[in-house]
């Protein structure tokens, strides 16, 4: 699916939506999910290809009598890593669950809000671009202004923004473009009073974030250094970080989202649910946690409409004051578009 606006990162740029969905059917109940891999593994080590034959070869034969989420987790832990290919039968199962249950998925896991609190991640676009699409963010409503920054463009891409709005929330996430050498510049950020900065050094590091944040005063959320509880419970130990970007695909599922929840209101650190782009079916499971009680930031969950111009769901998000409701139906309540599915499908196949 084209995305209705290239996406540019430190890693690159994404143009379109390649997503596997999954639908899991028994005992007249349907439950979908979705894997929030890319086309390449520039976010993390994993993309759609290997995702797929990771599924495909060890995971799906797991979920066929549809196990409480638990029992699938103690079933796949003999596979290292690959969480995103995980999270997307797991999910799958809370999904199916919850359907079960009668409940919608924002009620089946815990203490709901009953809405999530929103902001924008804009991806790096020329200066007159980036402050229009502020304005109009702001103009929406959103909580919170993410900018993507790259190394050696921090200072264009902030100083206008500062400029124009002094006092915006706003932070920048760096998605792993930067190192301790590069010290010098990252205190530079102080200036900008940053909620905080994301990810700025090695996906797979905790120690070096913990080593920079007593550098610096800008707060220091991990994304990709995060990648389960016992990750989180490590970062936060070493003060590595005081806010934590929760993707349910990056940590393997619901489960460990919300132990990472849990854990960060015992720390008193800080919390929000961040995206991949997903398209609805995937964006449902975003919205929900996001709605959770424990979950105090607002996230990266923006309406449907921000990504494609028709999605997989006939029940796109709208966005109140910054607020989005989670959907009312049981699970995570998608209505299914099927019609634009066949429109957008590459190849489909029965487990
Ligand atoms: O680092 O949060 C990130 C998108 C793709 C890969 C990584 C990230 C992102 C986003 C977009 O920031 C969040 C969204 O609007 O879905
Ligand atoms: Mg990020």
């Amino acid at each position: 699916m084209p995305l209705v606006d290239p996406f540019t990162t430190s890693f690159g740029t994404e143009t379109e939506k390649e997503a596997y969905i999954f639908e899991l059917k028994k005992d007249g109940i349907s439950a979908f999910s979705e894997s929030v891999t890319s086309i390449g593994p520039f976010y993390s080590y994993e993309d759609n290809t290997t995702a797929f034959h990771i599924i495909k070869s060890y995971l799906a034969e797991l979920v066929l009598d549809a196990p409480q989420p638990a029992e699938f987790i103690a079933r796949s832990s003999k596979v290292k890593g690959h969480n995103m290919a995980k999270a997307a039968l797991e999910m799958l199962l809370w999904d199916y669950h919850s359907r079960k249950s009668g409940k919608p998925l924002h009620e089946y896991i815990g203490k709901s809000k009953g809405y999530a609190d929103v902001g924008i991640s804009l991806g790096i676009d020329r200066k007159e671009a980036t402050l229009k699409k502020i304005q109009a963010a702001l103009d929406r409503g959103y909580k919170r202004i993410k900018v993507k920054i790259s190394k050696g463009k921090e200072m264009d891409i902030l100083t206008p923004i500062r400029e124009v709005y002094p006092d915006i929330a706003l932070s920048v996430d760096a998605n792993t473009d930067y190192r301790l050498r590069d010290l010098e510049i990252l205190k530079k950020l102080d200036r900008f009073n940053l909620v905080y900065i994301e990810q700025p050094l090695e996906h797979d590091d905790i120690l070096d974030h913990a080593r920079l944040r007593k550098e610096i005063s800008t707060p220091i959320c991990l994304d990709e250094s995060i990648t389960s509880a016992e990750r989180a419970e490590q970062a936060l130990e070493v003060e590595a970080c005081e806010v934590i970007n929760i993707k349910p695909g990056r940590v393997g599922g619901f489960t460990e989202s919300l132990k990472i929840a849990e854990l960060a209101r015992e720390r008193k650190a800080h919390v929000w649910v961040g995206g991949m782009l997903e398209t609805g079916i995937g964006r449902s499971y975003n919205v929900a946690l996001a709605s959770l009680e424990a979950v105090d930031y607002p996230g990266d969950t923006s309406p449907n409409d921000k990504y494609f111009e028709r999605d997989l769901v006939r029940n796109p998000f709208s966005m109140e004051n910054g607020t989005i409701r989670p959907n009312s139906g049981t699970g995570i309540g998608v209505d299914i578009d099927f019609e634009m599915i066949n429109k957008v499908k590459i190849e489909a196949g029965t487990f």
